[in-house]
């Protein structure tokens, strides 16, 4: 009996074949049985599948060895993780190559960049880490290279403003949607530990200075989610201080700064956050024991009264300088 797979079986059997750690080849198959269609043609299928997911999971640390040596994980450094992904010569390195000090491989011919370069981009007070990658195609991806996209924090499409642009966008939406590295608001995959899988996407738009009439209006149209886009140029280092700043902002950070008591306030270093962050968080992350013992706050920043005196669930927001008082 014919199986009658459907496009979307197929988009995973591809994300399985281009797993490069046995963690993603296990969400891909998950994905594989849950997309398949229920019925007697895909009963072998269904149990081939099943016995190879089980054998996933029962050998865990077996590929340790492999793990280390593997290319596509890029250990994290700064206040957050940015990665680039985009077709064979649309700029990535170039990006990369005029924001940072990494020493990437920009060419004019296509696969110039065969493995993951980061580098650091400062932005204010802060260090960003963004990461070159090799391309993908409509039909090509380095096996676990999947892996850098699912462990960052931030992906940006990079989108050649002098080429076909939809075509680009294509090719992009489908590898992140085939690998569940979308987030939708309402229907967020999940993993079995009920960890979000997708990752939070932007649009660098680049080349502008070479660009093609009307592109920034054709790629919007060709793009069915609502990222946001921002339009540089590496070459002409165009848009790049907007480009760090709307990392900085993805990123979902805040930074904060501590002072003691009848001190200036230490500006020489930051403490990053999460956005949204209290000021019990900032009291964690500066002494973990002497937190709980908390009492109050004295804050200089934005919506308070220079010196305000608050409770520990106060929000914090950027840049606010903060005394801890503990009991
Ligand atoms: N005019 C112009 N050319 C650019 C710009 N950015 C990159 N280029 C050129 O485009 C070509 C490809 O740039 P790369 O940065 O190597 O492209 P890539 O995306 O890293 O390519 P792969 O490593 O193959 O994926 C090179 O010849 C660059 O000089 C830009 O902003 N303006
Ligand atoms: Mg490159």
């Amino acid at each position: 009996m014919p199986a009658n797979l459907t496009p979307e079986y197929y988009k995973a059997e591809k994300w399985f074949r281009s797993a490069g750690t046995n963690e993603e080849k296990v969400l891909a198959l998950e994905h594989m049985l849950s997309v398949m269609p229920r019925h007697k043609g895909t009963d072998h299928l269904r149990a081939d599948l099943r016995r190879k997911l089980s054998k996933l999971k029962e050998a865990p640390a077996k590929k340790s060895i492999a793990r280390h040596a593997d290319i596509f994980h890029v250990p994290r450094s700064g206040t957050g993780q940015v990665v680039l992904l985009g077709t064979p010569n649309c700029g990535k390195s170039a990006i990369v190559a005029a924001m940072t000090n990494a020493k990437t491989n920009v060419a004019d011919f296509p696969f110039a960049t065969n493995a993951p370069v980061p580098g650091m981009v400062k932005f204010e007070d802060i260090q960003i880490e963004l990461v070159d990658m090799p391309p993908i195609t409509a039909d090509y991806s380095a096996a676990g290279q999947v892996g850098t996209y699912r462990n960052c924090d931030l992906i940006g499409i990079v989108i050649d403003l002098s080429a076909d642009v939809a075509e680009q966008m294509e090719v992009c939406l489908d590898f992140l949607e085939s690998r569940n590295l979308l987030t939708d608001e309402q229907t967020t995959a999940l993993d079995a530990n009920g960890n979000a899988l997708g990752r939070k996407v932007f649009c660098v738009c680049t080349k502008s200075d070479i660009a093609r009439p009307e592109a920034m209006e054709a790629l919007k149209k060709s793009c069915r989610y609502r990222f946001e886009f921002v339009e540089i140029s590496a070459e002409s280092r165009i848009g790049l201080e907007e480009l760090a700043e709307r990392f900085f902002r993805l990123l979902g950070i805040i930074r904060v700064y501590s002072k003691r008591p009848g001190k200036k306030a230490d500006m020489t270093e930051p403490f990053t956050l999460p956005a949204g962050s209290r000021v019990i968080d900032m009291a964690r992350a500066v002494h973990r024991q002497l937190a709980e013992k908390l009492k109050y706050a004295r804050i200089w920043g934005s919506g308070v009264h220079p010196g305000q005196n608050v409770q520990r669930n106060h929000i914090l927001n950027d840049k606010d300088i903060i005394e801890l008082h503990f009991g």
